[in-house]
């Protein structure tokens, strides 16, 4: 497996996490069975010191390879507001954000509640390649080799109880670390809270992420642990998780409780309901500019109707948006 280290000079040694935190025998031993796949990642753009190498099984549905948007689109252009509400905000100031020590406390309803750990969820699951399509609310999209391993496998560890309906994620909120917790107030309503019905968290699609293109997530992406949920709008693809709870009610997720009349709860891509500000009937796919807008008409559920619309039977999607 070739590695492509580049040093940006922006970042100071002393933030460079060692190598040795994110090694371990476990997935060193999987490369070593043939398990592992390094290969896309080692002939793409320059990654940033600060992410390292990941050990993971190769994409099982290989259909949106063709399609990857660029890495270098992937971790500039990015909505992590606790940065700043700029796309480039992110990739400038995220890396404030200390990512290890990590840990996510998982709790609410479930038999077993506990914490995970950043090296467990670096080795204590078996991790894959998942090619999914994303699409932001703002209707720009992107391809993303995403590495990670199913919602559904974290959840199972802690055994959600019987009268758990719904699952709660906050993300870090840290202000000493986060600027845009700081430098503007009033906004979102922090900590970033995401939900999910239980039955949809627990679908083989939804996705944590913790790395992308064969390495660790970079800060701007959520590291070191986000969810993905590709047939919803970006948003509730939370990023840099700490807390998960199983709950009965319903959450209030961040953006509900900010503007409840443009941002429902379920959030599943659809391009027959329109935005009050915008159509949701086309996107921009990254990279896209005024000269290349790249502009594709969006699929409902994002294209995984076949896999995901069974979850709405019988909801009225035009009010339960
Ligand atoms: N904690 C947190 N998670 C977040 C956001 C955010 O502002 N804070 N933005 C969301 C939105 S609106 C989008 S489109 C995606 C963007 O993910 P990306 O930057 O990796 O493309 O992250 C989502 N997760
Ligand atoms: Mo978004």
């Amino acid at each position: 497996m070739t590695k492509t280290i580049y040093t940006d000079p922006s970042i100071q040694s002393s933030e460079i996490t060692p190598e040795a935190v994110f090694l371990n025998r476990r997935n060193l031993m999987k490369s070593a069975g043939g398990l592992a796949s390094g290969a896309i990642a080692s002939s793409m753009a320059p990654v940033k010191a600060s992410t390292q190498d990941l050990a993971y099984a190769p994409a099982g549905d290989r259909s949106l390879e063709g399609e990857l948007t660029p890495f270098n689109a992937v971790t500039t252009y990015n909505n992590f507001y606790e940065f700043g509400t700029d796309k480039d905000d992110p990739a400038r100031y995220a890396e404030s954000m200390t990512i290890d020590p990590w840990s996510v406390k998982v709790g609410g309803l479930v038999d077993q509640p506990g914490q995970l750990h950043l090296e467990d969820l670096l080795t204590g699951f078996d991790l894959e390649e998942r090619i999914y399509r994303f699409r932001c609310v703002e209707a720009w999209s992107m391809v993303v080799p995403w590495v990670g391993f199913p919602l559904s496998d974290l959840l199972r560890q802690f055994g959600p109880k019987a009268e758990g309906r719904f699952v709660e994620f906050k993300t870090l909120y840290r202000r000493s670390e986060m600027r845009g917790t700081r430098s503007f107030t009033g906004v979102i309503d922090w900590p970033y809270v995401e939900g999910l019905r239980l039955d949809e968290a627990m679908h083989p699609l939804a996705f944590i992420a913790v790395g992308l293109y064969g390495k660790t997530l970079p800060h701007q992406n959520g590291a070191p642990v986000r969810l993905v949920v590709p047939w919803k709008y970006g948003f509730k693809s939370i990023k840099s998780i700490v807390e998960i709870n199983v709950t009965a009610a319903q959450p209030k997720t961040s953006w509900q409780t900010l503007q409840p009349s443009e941002y429902g709860f379920y959030a599943n891509v659809n391009p027959e309901v329109d935005h009050p500000r915008w159509s949701q009937g086309y996107e921009r796919k990254l990279p896209s500019s005024v000269f290349r807008p790249n502009r594709v008409r969006t699929l409902p559920f994002n294209g995984y109707a076949d896999q995901v619309a069974g979850l709405y039977a019988g909801m009225d999607l035009r009010r339960d948006y």
